[in-house]
């Protein structure tokens, strides 16, 4: 082959490279589409605790309904975000649950939703900093709930200063306003719970419960517990 030809050969293959990089890179970054099923059963060693990384965003930002807010989750395998709210976990297991809210908040309805219920020691973390209780009343309000009607579980999630410059599009970064949430509470045996935001944040709907808060894959879904 020439020396042009072994230039030219070797310039392709390169391009070619820099195509594949920029295009897994794209594919790591674009979210997931919703629908599927996100297992937590296989990341971790039986009775071993499982972690649980999601993130509650003001407006999503893509897919059929770009402006609702919605839930994310973190493949715990591929460590990307996904538009999915069932999760498939084992039974009897402690599940540790970190949030990220990136949405503003506002006073509770029901201040009930403003206490810590259901978790292993009835606490949160909000910020690193335990709490039981949050008066929504004070500082930027509630922006969503983590709810499990079927465990006894609740936990707010503390909103952000809605005068900021929120993130518009998920899946939001750590550079972008945001609250850190984290939890713990333990599976029981297996069966199918549902669980959902109680904030009525789908604004826009009547008395804000339509839209993302009465739709799989934003405002709630299953954990599929299985044995
Ligand atoms: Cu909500």
């Amino acid at each position: 082959m020439s020396m042009r030809g072994r230039l030219a050969t070797v310039l392709g293959l390169f391009l070619v490279a820099v195509g594949l990089i920029v295009w897994s890179v794209a594919a790591f970054l674009t979210p997931g589409t919703p629908g599927g099923v996100m297992d937590f059963t296989k990341t971790q060693a039986a009775g071993q605790p499982v972690n649980i990384t999601a993130q509650t965003v003001g407006s999503i930002g893509f897919g059929a309904h770009p402006t609702w807010v919605s839930y994310l989750v973190k493949n715990p395998t591929t460590g990307k975000w996904v538009q999915d709210t069932t999760w498939k976990l084992p039974a009897n297991t402690l599940i540790n649950m970190t949030i990220y809210n990136y949405d503003s908040g506002s006073p509770l309805r029901n201040q009930e939703w403003g206490q810590v219920q259901g978790t292993t020691n009835g606490k949160a973390t909000l910020n690193g900093t335990s709490f039981q209780v949050f008066n929504s009343n004070a500082g930027n309000g509630v922006g969503h709930t983590f709810a499990v009607p079927g465990l006894g579980l609740s936990v707010p999630l503390v909103g952000v200063n809605g005068s900021a410059t929120l993130c518009g599009a998920a899946p939001c970064g750590t550079n972008q306003p945001h609250n850190k949430i984290t939890f713990s509470f333990r599976t029981p045996g297996a069966g199918s719970y549902p669980w959902q935001c109680f904030v009525p944040c789908g604004l826009g709907y009547l008395y804000g419960n339509g839209g993302p808060m009465s739709a799989q894959n934003y405002m709630g879904g299953f954990l599929e517990v299985v044995r």
